[in-house]
């Protein structure tokens, strides 16, 4: 183990944006799909990268997760069959698994590789991979859904990388169609959406698909601080066939009790209600 720096740069279809950390490497493996590293950083624990993008750190990764889930969860508490796409890392089942009224969770990640090296070095992530509620597909999550019934899942979270290299389709007009199939009536789905201010085209983008699938007042984007995600402000989309409004419907007393109980770190009420408050450039963005 030799203590080291190392560039990490993420790229959309202009630019990139590289950050330098320093720290061990103490994972490599080229899968059929993409490299896979874990570094053991000195500012931010141990980081997964993929093709030398950041996809989570210990310890900051809980903006992202706590964020992607309790969201669209305490929204809806009476969710219980939810659908996971990508997320490898366990990130987001971990969460998923403080509702205990989710009776089933189903997690397709393309890459067994990102399950082996959280399993092993990203244990307060992948803790819950192996709950009994949990079943596990190593698929492609396109196949996955193309090959699902109508009308099956509550929720539907897409915790997918970065749209370059094998995560690219889960940002195309198709699969969110797919997603919208999939989800019963009263369903709902959240995604990550990328950075508004480094991955402007994907993020207005995808908006538009969603809001052309769910229709335009049934999307609702928000957003969180990341600090190792490029420019760390970091968005996600809720999108709803069901009747939940983000905040009309929004009860803060039951979202306090959660998260004093789990002892959140990023998640609160205050915290959910202001991340739908977007930024003038960002409305802009989207009305545009
Ligand atoms: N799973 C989330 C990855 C996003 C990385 N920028």
């Amino acid at each position: 183990k030799i203590s080291r720096s190392v560039w990490l740069t993420d790229r959309n279809e202009n630019v990139a944006l590289s950050i330098r950390h320093k720290g061990e490497h103490i994972f490599y493996e080229k899968s059929p799909y993409q490299t896979v590293e874990i570094f053991d950083t000195f500012e931010y624990g141990k980081m997964l990268t993929i093709d030398k993008m950041v996809m989570c750190t210990e310890k900051d990764e809980n903006a992202y997760h706590e964020m992607i889930v309790h969201v669209p969860m305490l929204l809806n508490p009476s969710f219980s069959n939810v659908l996971v796409i990508g997320g490898g890392d366990g990130g987001s089942v971990r969460e998923l698994i403080r509702h205990s009224h989710i009776q089933k969770i189903t997690i397709v990640e393309i890459d067994e590789t990102i399950i082996r090296a959280s399993k092993q070095y990203l244990p307060s992530l992948s803790s819950q991979l192996n709950n009994e509620k949990v079943d596990l597909h190593i698929e492609d999550g396109i196949t996955f859904i193309h090959n699902t019934d109508n009308e099956q899942y509550d929720l539907i979270i897409v915790d997918s990388s970065d749209p370059v290299g094998p995560a690219e389709g889960l940002f195309s007009y198709e699969f969110y169609r797919q997603i919208y199939r999939c989800l019963k009536p009263d369903g709902a789905m959240a995604a990550n959406t990328e950075s508004p201010c480094f991955n402007q085209k994907v993020f207005v983008d995808i908006n538009n698909c969603l809001s052309d699938i769910f229709g335009k007042e049934n999307v609702h984007s928000y957003l969180s601080f990341i600090p190792t995600y490029p420019t760390g402000m970091w968005s996600f989309g809720y999108a709803r066939k069901g009747s939940m409004h983000p905040l009309k419907n929004f009860d803060s007393e039951q979202a306090e009790i959660f998260t004093k109980k789990h002892n959140l770190k990023y998640y609160n009420p205050g915290i959910h209600r202001s991340a739908f408050c977007l930024p003038t450039f960002v409305q802009n963005m989207l009305n545009e």
